[in-house]
């Protein structure tokens, strides 16, 4: 698949995603809630709708292809991984966590409302993704429905990404004197799987789990969603260090100006593109069981290992 066909069907994907968000946020209350605040809802929509590559769901819509399934359940599961990633967005960006004013290139959803509705336009989102998965349209099969629920509620919490953002709040020296710790590259590796990379294979499995997939080709896509979780994660870095505010849409040179640990900081730029490379091949040849229906997975790693944003 060329980079260009890849590019596009991203933006399909990203557009189709909005849709279904935009109809997810309706203002009228569901059975069961009660009303659905104006201000909450706005916030909401201005957090998730501004922008993003949509690359969770785009894991979930392309894995769970693979196994031929398309239509509601698949969109509703792509949307509900989206609002878990736009939550952790809104909640890292607050002043007492990474104090950033720009997001996806327009102001953090606390500089454009206010803290209070940041933080609940956050905690709405991660919680309605919950409600979007255990209901009914996501699938008429309740065991498929509960082991969506336990694949993004283990890769978000404790022991995923918000496990994560706390070691890495931790590296920072926050609990301490402020002074950065010194991470090896096998502590960092294991922060960064938690606090990113668990998401992304997250879109991975829960596509596998949509798609009916046998234990062999969990343990394959589960390679795949891992060595896409850290290349992600050094191209993020490597970005951090060359790229600026005005091309990624948020703030840059951070690592480099707190003295955090990154594997690119550790090994230099040259081992981390090489290292980058490596993860791309471990990526594409995980899915060699496929065949070519994986090509928009392998150009999936590709784009994530040499993005420009
Ligand atoms: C607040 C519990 C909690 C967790 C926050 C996601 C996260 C954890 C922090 C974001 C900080 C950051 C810049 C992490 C690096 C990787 C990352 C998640 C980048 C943003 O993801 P993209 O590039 O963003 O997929 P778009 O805007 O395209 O959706």
């Amino acid at each position: 698949m060329k980079s260009a066909d890849f590019a596009s069907r991203l933006a399909d994907v990203a557009k189709t995603v909005d849709g279904v968000l935009m109809k997810l946020f309706a203002d009228e209350a569901l059975p069961g809630e009660i009303l659905r605040p104006q201000r909450v809802v706005e916030s909401m929509r201005y957090a998730a709708l501004a922008g993003g590559k949509r690359l969770r769901p785009f894991l979930v819509i392309e894995t769970a292809r693979l196994f031929g399934k398309d239509g509601e359940g698949v969109l509703r599961t792509a949307a509900a991984i989206e609002c878990v990633h736009c939550y952790s967005l809104v909640h890292d960006d607050l002043p007492a966590m990474d104090n950033d004013d720009l997001r996806r290139g327009q102001p953090t959803t606390h500089k454009k409302y206010d803290e209070a509705t940041a933080i609940l336009a956050g905690d709405a989102l991660l919680t309605v993704a919950f409600d979007i998965l255990a209901d009914e349209p996501t699938s008429p099969d309740a065991a498929t429905r509960i082991a969506l629920v336990k694949s993004l509620a283990r890769a978000s919490g404790l022991g995923g990404m918000v496990g994560g953002q706390l070691l890495d709040l931790e590296a920072e020296g926050r609990f301490a004197d402020g002074t950065p710790l010194p991470l090896t590259d096998t502590q960092i590796l294991r922060l960064q799987s938690m606090k990113t990379g668990a998401l992304l294979f997250a879109g991975v499995e829960m596509g596998a789990i949509i798609g009916g997939a046998s234990a062999a080709e969990h343990e394959a896509l589960g390679r795949y969603g891992r060595a896409l979780g850290v290349a992600f994660q050094i191209a993020d870095d490597l970005l951090d260090e060359e790229s600026d505010a005005a091309t990624m849409g948020k703030a840059t040179g951070k690592d480099a100006a707190m003295g955090k640990g990154t594997l690119v900081r550790l090994w230099g730029k040259e081992a981390a593109r090489k290292r980058l490379g490596e993860l791309v091949e471990e990526a594409e040849s995980a899915l060699a069981g496929f065949g070519d229906k994986a090509d928009v997975l392998r150009e999936a790693a590709r784009f994530v290992a040499n993005r420009d944003r």
